[in-house]
């Protein structure tokens, strides 16, 4: 309903129903606000829902294109996702289920993005993608102040600090932004193949030469991004529940995504994880809107034409 009266609708970006029906919109935008097994600063069960009241104040005009972005693709918000609280491993396989119920159905999303909640989250959304398109060309993109690569934490291999692990039984890893990790980890890392870690100072460099690495790392993948927010500087992101010193600048995440947008052959999902907000202290609530909205644009805008044939057909109806 387009009227002065009422406010805009309680969607991310607060989009009017001609750009966020389901049938309009090649972006979804997934809510998980689930929180069992953090350590320390707790909060990410408001996550999602801050994301969205920041993002109705997020202006559609993005410089970087000279447009209103969204326009062009829509997307679209669905309902949050039930929680499951009877183990962190019930909640992971209905986290998979979701996730590939959503990109199989017979009306989906080219590219769903997820809003978390924990970290722990993450394996069922790559499970979930694996089981819809298989892992062969799949690889994720961690970004992150923690390896997160624990075997199992506190009592659980399901736990928010085995996050990349997770993934990494699913597909392999390149993770930036690391500068929090065990003893075990860093042996781990130095042993496995299957895991390219950049550190916090390398990431920070702004002449970028890890980004060529990461370029090549993606390259025609089928790629799930996954973003912790503590991976960012606790100087513009201190609403994360481990702020840790050192991280990633705003203008270093964007090139960061940049290069994974410019470069895979298709970031069928991302997430964006572990905002636990500072009630009254939105800056970093909208960063990550903005963030959420840069992804989307990276992904969707000026690319009419998705490489995949099967979505391809669903959007030339
Ligand atoms: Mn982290």
């Amino acid at each position: 309903m387009t009227n002065e009266l009422f406010q805009t609708p309680w969607n991310f970006l607060g989009l009017p129903d001609e750009i966020s029906a389901p049938d309009r919109s090649r972006g979804w935008l997934l809510s998980i606000p689930y929180e069992a097994t953090t350590s320390y600063g707790a909060g990410t069960r408001e996550g999602p829902a801050a994301i969205i009241a920041a993002s109705r104040q997020v202006e559609l005009y993005d410089r970087e294109f000279d447009s209103e972005p969204v326009m062009e693709y829509g997307i679209h918000t669905t309902l949050p996702l039930n929680l499951v609280h009877s183990s962190p491993e019930a909640m992971i396989q209905s986290v998979e289920s979701a996730v590939a119920a959503l990109l199989s159905g017979p009306q989906r999303p080219e590219v769903l993005g997820v809003l978390g909640g924990e970290h722990s989250i993450s394996a069922g959304v790559v499970r979930g993608l694996a089981k819809v398109d298989g892992s062969d060309s799949l690889v994720a993109v961690h970004v992150d102040a923690h390896s997160d690569m624990r075997e199992e934490y506190e009592g659980s291999p399901y736990s928010h600090a085995c996050a990349a692990k997770r993934i990494l039984d699913v597909c392999p890893v390149f993770q930036i932004g690391i500068r929090n990790l065990s003893i075990q980890e860093a042996s781990f890392l130095r042993g496995c193949s299957q895991v390219k870690t950049v550190y916090s100072e390398e990431a920070a460099d702004p002449s970028g030469k890890y980004l060529r690495d990461l370029a090549r790392f993606v390259k025609n993948k089928q790629v799930f991004f996954t973003i912790d927010l503590d991976g960012l500087d606790p100087s513009i992101m201190p609403s994360v529940g481990t702020p840790e010193p050192g991280g990633i600048s705003w203008e270093r995440m964007l090139d960061i995504a940049r290069t994974v947008f410019g470069n895979a052959g298709r970031v069928p999902v991302f997430d964006v994880v572990e905002l636990a907000p500072i009630p009254g202290f939105r800056a970093p609530d909208f960063l990550a809107a903005k963030l959420v909205y840069k992804l989307f644009s990276y992904a969707l805008a000026g690319k009419k034409k998705a490489t995949d044939k099967r979505r391809q057909q669903q959007w030339a109806k």
